[in-house]
């Protein structure tokens, strides 16, 4: 047994490495992304119980989106919030499981910074022991609002002006995946040791791909370029796109965001086509946009069909939005299909 392979490189070093050399973070930054790591790690060790913590099932209320809460969705949530609430370097935050915005109690000293999360996301996979993770984003508050009570359009920054973002995976291994804007880094829990381990420096995402994740139960309700484009990849060699294809979905955006950045691929939950449809399932602030973060800063793009997800200007906290996200080359061909209608 050496110092090395007990002693590597962790969070703590990675973050306090970006913000001494890369000017990266602010101490601030540091101290809220070693926060939510904690939290994370106590949000995975409550689910790695499962039945033997009395945490499964659904409880007879519903969040904001309408959908039933499961008891983790809650449970994480509250994890979450108290976690953050002491640190001093937060003005407030908000949740996919929160209708509004949480400040700061007024007893608590408050920071510059605004965090956002999908607490547990993936919950229809919690009770069948599927991989799901919590999915965060850090912006920085207004300078207009810096002296003033922070109200719901503070949070209503396009996702470019994200300071950090990331998620935690509950799978096989516990993993933190996360960006403050140099990369993308890669850490994996040592349950022995508490300890976030680097595990991979920089991810990076493979240009092309020949592995899509889609929900085809929707196919009648896509717009005529998801149509196409899935079709052409389902057509193999003989069609236009010259090979087979592959197709995954986990029904669980952070698994299968994290094998697009580990493998490649395109991950999509598009726009429906129905006059009266929703704009998509997944929520611009607390999951496209920190997912669109990580999928840039990895060499891949992030689109809602035309338009980059990071350049959208937020109209509500909970607004839905259409994904298209992975290796590039294959999102671009999407929205190529899009632009020629
Ligand atoms: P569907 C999970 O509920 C989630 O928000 C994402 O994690 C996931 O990609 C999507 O919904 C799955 O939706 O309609 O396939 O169940």
């Amino acid at each position: 047994l050496t110092s090395e392979s007990v002693l590597k490189k962790n969070l703590t070093q990675y973050l306090v490495e970006q913000q001494r050399q890369k000017k990266t973070v602010t101490a601030d930054v540091r101290l809220l992304l070693e926060t939510v790591a904690r939290a994370c790690k106590a949000i995975g060790h409550a689910v790695s119980k499962g039945a033997l913590g009395g945490v499964l099932g659904s409880l007879d209320s519903e969040n904001v989106q309408g959908e039933v809460q499961k008891k983790l969705d809650v449970l994480s949530n509250e994890i979450l919030l108290e976690a953050n609430e002491w640190g001093g370097n937060l003005a407030a935050m908000a949740s996919e499981e929160m209708d509004t915005l949480h400040r700061i109690p007024d007893y608590y000293p408050k920071g510059e910074n605004l965090l956002l999360f999908d607490p547990l996301d993936g919950s229809s996979n919690i009770d069948v022991n599927v991989s799901i993770g919590t999915i965060f984003s850090v912006l920085s508050v207004p300078p207009e609002a810096r002296d003033r009570v922070i109200e719901e359009q503070d949070f209503l920054q396009p996702g470019v002006r994200q300071v950090a973002a990331g998620y935690a995976i509950y799978g096989p291994q516990t993993m933190l995946v996360l960006t403050v804007g140099d990369g993308v880094a890669a850490f994996t829990l040592d349950k022995e040791m508490g300890s976030w381990v680097l595990t991979t420096e920089r991810i990076t995402i493979p240009e092309d791909t020949s592995e899509f994740a889609i929900n085809m139960s929707n196919m009648r309700h896509w717009e005529a370029p998801v149509k196409r484009y899935i079709d052409d990849c389902l057509a193999g060699p003989e069609g236009p796109l010259g090979k087979n294809y592959n197709m995954r979905w986990i029904a669980s955006m952070v698994a299968d965001v994290h094998r697009i950045l580990t493998r490649g691929g395109i991950f999509m939950y598009p726009r429906d086509a129905r006059a009266s449809g929703r704009k998509g399932k997944l929520r611009l602030m607390y999951e496209a946009n920190p997912m669109s973060f990580l999928v840039e800063q990895a060499g891949g793009m992030s689109i809602d069909g035309t338009q980059r997800i990071l350049d959208v200007q937020p109209t509500e906290l909970h607004q839905r939005i259409g994904v298209i996200l992975g290796s590039r080359n294959e999102v671009e061909r999407v929205r190529q299909y899009h632009e020629q209608g």
